[in-house]
């Protein structure tokens, strides 16, 4: 549960459920005022239990109708599971459940005995997804009801460590120098290639959706912020229906002056060994919430396991070879598919990078010493991927700076400089050698929660079939 020591009272309560589930000791007696979804409503005639839970625990509320206004126990009483309802009266110690002698005590719990109390919105029923019931339904239901989705312990459990992921992330790199930005989302011009752009109007130019902040985290570089970093979200028209591809995705991206591929490659393992070992030291709670449920469902649990530094580094060419090796089919110059990365992660089954690959399969932002050619002669860049098991969770690489060759690369990619003039002219005037990565986000919550789908770690997904809620 989240820790809300530190929060303020607000005009709805003066304390948080969780505030007094730990401090409740030094509350016995004291009134308080406390709001949150009555979980449960049980008892008839003249009490009633509610089971109350805010973002911040659970607590029991007694009420008694001769403690309190008798219509508005009446109406509390026959309200509905998930109604908001604020209460006011005194904390107090349960009596203890029996123990068998020997046993130990389990720590004592509180309960709020209940002198006054509004319902502040009733629920309808029935409700189209339960909240602690274990009924099984579909992942489209759930998206559908999102909001009551997410009033569901493991999938609060989620989310709450999804903000944990990033706030880490911004603390490493904060730590080491970078400085958060952000890029437009409105864009003239594809930096990942043409294809696979949303189109849209801009009053009266035609523009897209931006599918990376790539070419602008490079000027911001290029201009001289030296370290930045921006988390924001990209969106592809591409038609996936996959367990690991969205239209719309949160990319955490970095770019750095002075840096090549293994520089970056450095900040990549060492921001997620940050967020792993902050995450194993910190919210094991939040692992716990999720192993629970994953336990009624007779499923693997999780362990948060930080990986040892530095990750391996196979480059591409031996890539090819293991999984040649393993009886996959591919060439020097073919794309590695997950088919092949399946055969790569039996030997590397964690956090890997695959640095140097074919210039031919990057991008024309991509830098290449024309003197790395594989032992087949083909043109090495350096650009890598950051897998995980079968997934590609991240891309980066060391940039072009040198502007002839930057346009005589988009010539090569049949892309037309003039296009991209905003772009090379930040090249003309002086340029810092420069590489970054952009990380998807999702896909690296996926490893942690051992979600088996980036739909269940995205609040609000877009797929090709997808747009509400
Ligand atoms: P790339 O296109 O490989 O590289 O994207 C970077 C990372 O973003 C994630 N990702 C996606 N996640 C969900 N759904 C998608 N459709 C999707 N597409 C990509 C992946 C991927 O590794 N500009 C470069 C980055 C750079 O070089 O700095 C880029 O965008 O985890």
């Amino acid at each position: 549960m989240r820790d809300s020591s530190q929060w303020e009272p607000t005009s709805y309560r003066t304390h948080t459920i969780g505030q007094i589930v730990s401090e409740g000791a030094s509350l016995v007696g004291e009134e308080v005022s406390v709001a949150g979804y009555a979980e449960t409503i049980r008892g008839r005639g003249a009490i009633c239990f509610i089971m109350l839970r805010d973002g911040t625990g659970h607590i029991q509320a007694f009420l008694k109708k001769d403690n309190m206004n008798p219509e508005i126990f009446d109406l509390i009483q026959s309200s509905t599971r998930e109604s908001t309802v604020q209460v006011t009266g005194l904390v107090a110690q349960k009596r203890p459940p029996k123990v068998a002698e020997g046993e130990p005590m389990p720590s004592p719990e509180y309960e709020i005995n209940v002198t006054s109390g509004e319902i502040l919105a009733e629920a309808a029923t029935p409700l189209p997804v339960g909240i602690i019931d274990d009924v099984k339904i579909g992942l489209d239901i759930r998206l559908d009801n999102r909001h009551l989705d997410l009033r569901r312990s493991h999938v609060n459990a989620m989310f709450q460590l999804r903000s944990k992921v990033l706030q880490y992330g911004r603390e490493h790199l904060i730590k080491e120098g970078f400085m958060e930005m952000n890029s437009p989302k409105i864009i003239a011009s594809a930096s990942e290639g043409g294809t696979n752009l949303f189109p849209m109007m801009y009053f009266d130019t035609p523009a897209f959706l931006s599918q990376s902040p790539q070419l602008y985290k490079q000027l911001a570089v290029l201009g001289g912020l030296e370290r930045v970093f921006e988390i924001g979200p990209a969106f592809r028209a591409e038609k996936h229906d996959t367990y690991r591809h969205l239209n719309e995705f949160i990319s955490f991206d970095i770019e750095g002056a002075w840096m090549n591929d293994e520089d970056v490659m450095g900040v990549q393992e060492r921001m997620i060994h940050h967020i792993w070992s902050s995450v194993y030291e910190n919210d094991q709670s939040l692992i716990d919430v999720i192993n629970e449920y994953k336990v009624s469902q007779g499923e693997n649990t999780i362990t948060v396991e930080v990986p040892e530094l530095p990750f391996p580094r196979i480059p591409y060419s031996e890539a090819i070879e293991i999984v040649k090796s393993g009886g996959g089919e591919i060439e020097w110059g073919d794309d590695i598919e997950s088919h092949h990365c399946d055969l790569i992660a039996a030997k590397y089954p964690g956090f890997h990078f695959l640095p140097r690959w074919p210039m031919s399969m990057k991008p024309f932002y991509i830098y290449h010493n024309k003197n790395e050619k594989s032992d087949s002669g083909g043109q090495l860049s350096r650009g890598f991927d950051l897998n995980y098991g079968r997934d590609e969770m991240t891309s980066g690489g060391q940039r072009e700076h040198r502007v002839d060759v930057l346009e005589q690369n988009l010539r090569d990619m049949d892309l037309n400089p003039e296009d991209f003039t905003f772009y090379t002219d930040g090249f003309r005037y002086g340029a810092p050698p420069h590489a970054g990565w952009g990380l998807g986000v999702a896909r690296l919550l996926m490893v942690l929660t051992g979600a088996g789908n980036v739909r269940e770690v995205v609040l609000f997904p877009r797929d090709r079939t997808r747009v509400t809620p």
